[in-house]
């Protein structure tokens, strides 16, 4: 044990209480036992690499290329996207893709390169091996994008998964995104980054390094084009990044170059090229579209551990209603369990839960429900008793149950790899729709198990079914979590079959969009806290997870009311719009911050409402395109380098570009604008991109532009959808889309394409359809006509 240890089982012992501390001393023994048994040592090790190639054998798609000591299989998918995997390895079985993998394309075939190595030609990439097994990635017009050296093995003497490492270069001017979440970015500077899902244990800053949701998915940006790297491999591992260097002309470039080492798993990878915008299409056909929320999780949600009783529940209701605050949506933390028991409620705290959640659904607001995998590991514990009878926890490699620590104590974990217990798990959601809930916010599912020293998650020897193939936590760690969220998508979809499910899942993996969102976990209360926040969201969503948020206010202390503020019209322009804090935080609610940041987050709040039709169009637009509903600038224009480097600001959609305030004191800020015409919201101020602009941020709004020619949905007065139009430039056309949505269900609603342009000194919007065009059905409101 450490130092760092020791302060934090100390930590742990005045937090928790005396038992629950020696409880995390005790698991982190057994933890370390458990391991020293179930685990192989760490014998001597045979280094190898691929050898000379030896010949190769087409198939569907690509083929097989042989080389002396392993074989690389290449296969182009008909979404354009490219396989390949050493020692043959095929694509499946495989926790990212979504079923079924898609075909091969019959067009793209290997054949012989130069100098022995060989091909494969495809519409969208080229990709040509050379013959001692470095794997070239070319665009159409032949410049090389990736170039991955030959890989290396080192394989356990006496058998066993082989540690892999892979070095790639990438072209000098390239930039590197995603990951998964990371606090730091979402330009991934030179570095070392750990693949395992990790609680940091305490409120995390830019600092912070792994946290909640890692992935082997790179997205990176070059002038050539855009590619996305699927390393498909849920072991721990790190990639380290060095971004490359241009020569300014001398021909002296430096490529960046990407290393990654991994403990074990198979060395295989998906690449796809093409803009960022046919790049996450291809990714969400590959890993699946993104869940699609009710509208009501399009709203404003407030959360806080602690609420501790109903009458608090109210209280805070009651707190927005009197001030005409719009709020949609109530989350229950651990407190509002019995004993901190997953699927109870304390019924001396909350004796009508039902009762209140009908209330709170007559006025439009839903419940949601916090919901941890570990289980109290006591008998008369209805969960406990049900998992025992049904071998539904994980066990060791001795056939003991695995006995972590965490709220309720001493715990159990499900073991979610196993599709019988995702059976099971996903029916127990009927009591928490009995309470009342209508959405779920998976925490501790890392998993994190509380130990004083060594690392607070389940033992790597503990054994995983992994669908029946049978291996262990370091396989499994990744997507457990992934796991957890699709039994609970699953058995919603079978208990309330009318509705979207809503889940946002603190953990996961690639393909986590499939069953829901996430959000930033604890994120600390301070200004690099906020700007962690939107490093989260924006390469979250370029991993293809569009649907997240951070902790409006900061997870822990008392923000400033300035910086809450700032926090609070920034979360207004992102996905999940969630305020929430730990036990011990000070208020989050809007109205706890003196009077002008009353009346500022209510012009926030009111604005997001009007929103909701947009942001329930971009939830649509993700699911069909995945295209996340916040973008980076360079979104459209990954060329323009001044985009491309620009990391506070962002485009919701096609439409807005939402510059957030990200320094206390401030009261203007420089941005960045991409080409074309873009109003400023509030005063109408039209200004010409790309330029670099300074605009009024005052402490009452942050500065949202939108783009000329821009067709909004918005809610109007009345409640019904209306169009916000904005006057495209002189001689310019605009249009947008608009999804109309029932607000849940699963009614594919018709996408409706406008189209906004001059008439003389008129503008005029029309609805194209197939029949040619039509009058919009909503009423429409032109805007930016002052400033021509
Ligand atoms: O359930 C309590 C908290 C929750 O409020 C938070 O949002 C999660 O990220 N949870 C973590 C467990 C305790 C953290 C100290």
């Amino acid at each position: 044990m450490d130092g760092r240890d020791l302060v934090r089982s100390v930590k742990a012992i005045g937090s928790a209480g005396a038992a629950q501390g020696l409880r995390t001393v005790r698991a982190a023994w057994r933890r370390r036992r458990t391991d020293a048994s179930g685990l192989p040592p760490r014998g001597a090790e045979r280094a190898r690499v691929p050898g000379p190639v030896r010949d190769a054998e087409p198939g569907p798609g690509g083929g097989v290329v042989r080389f002396n000591r392993s074989a690389l299989r290449i296969t182009v998918a008909l979404n354009g996207a490219v396989f390949w995997g050493w020692d043959g390895v095929g694509p499946e079985p495989s926790y990212g893709l979504a079923n079924p993998c898609p075909e091969p394309d019959p067009r793209a075939v290997l054949e012989p390169d130069k100098d022995g190595g060989w091909r494969v030609v495809a519409e969208r990439v080229t990709v040509i091996v050379s013959r001692h097994g470095a794997v070239e990635v070319r665009t159409p017009g032949g410049v090389t994008l990736r170039r991955d050296l030959p890989p290396r093995w080192w394989e356990p003497v006496g058998g066993g998964p082989a540690r892999w490492m892979q070095r790639s270069e990438v072209t000098a001017d390239a930039r590197f995104f995603g990951l998964g979440g990371r606090a730091c970015g979402p330009r991934l500077r030179d570095g070392t980054y750990r693949l395992w899902n990790t609680d940091p244990g305490h409120p995390f800053g830019p600092g912070d390094d792994p946290l909640y949701v890692t992935m082997p998915v790179q997205l990176v940006v070059a002038d050539a084009a855009t590619h996305l790297a699927f390393h498909d491999t849920s072991w721990d591992g790190t990639v380290t990044l060095r971004e490359g260097e241009e020569g300014a002309g001398s021909g002296h470039d430096r490529a960046g170059t990407c290393e990654l080492r991994m403990d074990g798993g198979p060395l295989r990878c998906w690449v796809m090229v093409g803009t960022p915008a046919r790049v996450l299409l291809a990714w969400a056909s590959l890993t699946g579209a993104p869940a699609l929320p009710p509208a009501w999780a399009l709203g404003h949600h407030h959360a806080r551990w602690g609420f501790g009783s109903e009458q608090e529940v109210r209280r805070i209701v009651s707190g927005y209603q009197e001030r005409g605050l719009p709020l949609d949506v109530v989350h229950l933390d651990i407190d509002h369990y019995d004993a901190h028991q997953v699927f109870t409620v304390d019924q001396d705290r909350f004796p009508k839960l039902p009762v209140l959640a009908e209330e709170l659904r007559r006025d439009g607001i839903r419940l949601v429900s916090i919901v941890d995998p570990a289980v109290k590991a006591e008998p008369g514990n209805a969960v406990f008793d049900a998992g025992v009878d049904g071998n539904a926890f994980v066990r060791d490699a001795a056939g003991r149950l695995v006995r972590g620590v965490v709220w309720p104590g001493e715990t159990v974990h499900p073991d979610f790899t196993h599709a019988r217990v995702r059976e099971w798990w996903g029916r127990l959601y009927a009591e928490r729709l009995a309470q009342g809930f209508s959405g779920f916010w998976h925490d501790m599912n890392e998993p994190t198990s509380f130990a004083a020293f060594g690392e607070s998650t389940l033992p790597r020897s503990a054994r995983h079914s992994l669908e029946g193939r049978g291996g262990d936590h370091r396989e499994a760690h990744n997507v457990y979590a992934l796991c957890m969220a699709r039994a609970a998508y699953e058995g919603l979809r079978e208990l309330a079959p009318q509705e979207r499910p809503f889940i946002f899942s603190r953990s996961g993996w690639a393909g986590m969009q499939r069953y829901g969102g996430t959000w930033s976990g604890d994120v600390a209360t301070g200004w690099p806290g906020l700007r962690a926040s939107l490093s989260l969201v924006m390469g979250l969503g370029l991993c293809g997870v569009p649907y997240s948020g951070p902790d409006v206010g900061g997870y822990d202390g008392s923000p400033s009311p300035e910086l809450f503020l700032r926090w609070f019209q920034l979360g207004a322009y992102l996905p999940l719009f969630r305020t929430h804090a730990s036990l011990r935080a000070g208020r989050r609610e809007p109205w706890e911050f003196g009077a002008d940041v009353l009346e500022h987050a209510r012009v926030a709040l009111v604005e997001r409402r009007r929103l909701l039709p947009y942001f329930v169009t971009l939830a649509h637009l993700a699911r069909r395109t995945g295209a996340p509903y916040v973008r980076p600038l360079w979104w459209s224009a990954p060329e323009d380098r001044a985009l491309r480097d620009c990391e506070d600001a962002f485009l919701l959609g096609d439409c807005l570009l939402v510059a957030p305030v990200l320094d206390p004191g401030a009261d203007r800020r420089a941005v960045q604008l991409p080409r074309g015409r873009w109003y400023d919201t509030a005063t109408g101020q039209a200004y010409e991109g790309p330029a670099q602009v300074l605009v009024d941020a005052p402490l009452s709004r942050i500065p949202v532009l939108v783009r000329a020619g821009a067709v909004i949905p918005v809610r109007g007065d009345d409640g019904g959808l209306e169009l916000e139009v904005w006057a495209p430039a002189r001689g310019r056309v605009g249009g947008g889309l608009v999804v109309p949505d029932a607000g849940d269900g699963w009614d594919e609603p018709e996408i409706e394409r406008y189209v906004a342009r001059w008439e003389g000194s008129r503008v005029v919007v029309e609805r194209e359809g197939e029949g040619g065009v039509s009058e919009p059905p909503h009423p429409v409101r032109i805007r930016g006509l002052e400033t021509d």
